[in-house]
C-alpha cells in the first residue's frame, strides 16, 4: 500500500536524505573518529571552521549537544549565563545548563527575540562576593520561538562590545544561522567572529539526517572534544553522517532561499484568512507563526483539522503554530496549505 503524504509543516528537522545524499553516504570514507582518524569527519571539520572562520571545529550528534558543549568548555559550574527567556537553550534542551554544568541561567525578555546590548549590561553582575560570576552571553540566531528573527550585525557588535568591556563570553546558537547569513547575504564567518564559540546545525533547513557541527579557537576545540566524550558524544565511523553534512553545505546552503520565499507566500495567503493573525514582520526566513483570534478554537483543534486534510504541523502555545518550510515542501504544496487553512477557518 502507497505511503500517504503529508505536507509535513512540524519543522525543517523533519527532512529526509535525498538519494544523491544516501550515495555519499554510502561512498564514505571512514576511521574511528575517537582516534581521530575519520578522513570524512575531518574534513567536514575543517570545511566548517573555514566557512566560520574559527581555527578549529568539532562534529556532534545534534544541536542540543553541540550547545551544551560550547556551554561546558566555556563556563564553570556556579557561573551565570544570559539568554534570551525564549531561546531553546532556556526553553527545550531539559535543564541541561544545571544538570550537566552547575550553570544558572539568567534569562531577558528581548523583542521578537532580539536582546539589546543595554538590556545586558544592565543585568551582568558586579563583582561582589554573593552574586554568580556572570561568565556568557548566548545570542540564538535566527531565533526560533521567535519566528526565525534575524539578530542585525549592529545589535550583536553592541553586545560584543558590551561582553568584551565586561570579560564576558559570547555563545552563538546558529542552529539556522545558515538561514539568516542566506537572507542578509552576510557570510557566516562576519556573523561568527563576534563569538567565542559557535553552534550550526546540518539537520535542519539543509537536510541532512544527524549532525551539528561547534567552531571557536584550537584551545576551546580540546576542550569541546573532551567535554563531547564526557556527555556521550564521541563517536566512531561517523564519516557516514559526515558525508550527508558535507553533501548538505555542499548543495543545500543557496536553496534556503527558496524555504524562506516559501515562507513568505504561506504568511501572506493564511494573513488574509479572517480568524488569523501573524506578525508579518517577523516573517524573515523559513518559520510562520500564527495566531488564532477565536478564543473558542486552539491549536490543538487546528493541528487535527488539518492532520485531517493532509498537513502535519505542531501547537506552540494555546492558541499559537508553527509552520517551517525546508526542502521537502515546494510552492505547490504551500498553496495548497493555503486552500486548506481556507477551508478549515471559513468553510
Ligand atoms: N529545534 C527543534 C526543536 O527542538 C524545537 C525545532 O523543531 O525547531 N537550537 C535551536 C535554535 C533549535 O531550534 C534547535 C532544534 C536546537 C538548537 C537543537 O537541535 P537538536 O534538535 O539537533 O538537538
Amino acid at each position: 500500500m502507497e505511503q500517504r503524504r503529508f505536507i509535513d509543516l512540524r519543522s525543517d528537522t523533519v527532512t529526509r536524505p535525498s538519494k544523491e545524499m544516501r550515495k555519499a553516504i554510502a561512498e564514505a570514507e571512514v576511521g574511528d573518529d575517537v582516534f581521530g582518524d575519520d578522513p570524512t569527519v575531518i574534513k567536514l571539520e575543517e570545511m566548517v571552521a573555514f566557512l566560520l572562520g574559527k581555527q578549529k571545529a568539532l562534529f556532534v550528534p545534534s544541536g542540543t549537544m553541540g550547545n551544551q558543549v560550547c556551554l561546558r568548555s566555556l563556563t564553570n559550574p556556579g557561573d551565570e549565563v544570559i539568554l534570551e527567556v525564549n531561546s531553546h537553550i532556556y526553553n527545550y534542551e531539559v535543564g541541561a545548563p544545571a544538570a550537566l554544568s552547575g550553570l544558572q541561567l539568567h534569562p531577558i525578555k528581548g523583542e521578537k527575540g532580539i536582546m539589546k546590548a543595554e538590556q545586558i549590561l544592565e543585568e551582568i553582575r558586579p563583582d561582589n562576593i554573593h552574586h554568580p560570576p556572570t561568565a556568557l552571553v548566548v545570542i540564538e540566531n535566527t531565533h526560533n520561538r521567535a519566528g526565525g528573527t534575524i539578530y542585525s550585525l549592529e545589535v550583536i557588535e553592541k553586545i560584543y562590545e558590551v561582553a568584551r568591556k565586561c570579560n564576558v563570553k559570547m555563545h552563538l546558537d546558529g542552529a539556522r544561522l545558515w538561514n539568516a547569513s542566506v537572507a542578509t547575504g552576510i557570510p557566516l564567518n562576519m556573523y561568527a567572529s563576534y563569538f567565542d564559540s559557535v553552534s550550526v546545525c546540518l539537520s535542519k533547513g539543509l537536510g541532512a539526517p544527524i549532525g551539528s557541527v561547534v567552531a571557536g579557537s584550537t584551545e576551546f576545540i580540546k576542550k569541546a572534544r573532551k567535554n563531547r566524550k564526557m556527555f556521550g558524544g564521541g563517536m566512531r565511523q561517523v564519516g557516514i553522517i559526515a558525508a550527508a553534512g558535507i553533501y548538505a553545505i555542499e548543495h543545500n546552503v543557496n536553496r534556503l532561499a527558496e524555504d524562506h520565499k516559501n515562507a513568505r507566500l504561506l504568511a501572506e495567503g493564511l494573513s488574509k484568512i479572517s480568524g488569523i493573525y501573524i506578525d508579518m514582520e517577523t516573517v524573515q526566513t523559513n518559520m510562520v507563526i500564527l495566531e488564532i483570534k477565536d478564543k473558542e478554537k486552539d491549536a490543538e483543534w487546528l493541528v487535527g483539522r488539518l492532520k485531517e486534510n493532509g498537513i502535519l504541523s505542531i501547537p506552540f502555545g494555546k492558541r499559537k503554530m508553527r509552520l517551517v518550510t525546508h526542502l521537502d515542501v515546494n510552492t505547490e504544496d504551500i498553496h495548497q496549505t493555503i486552500e486548506v487553512f481556507k477551508r478549515v477557518f471559513e468553510g
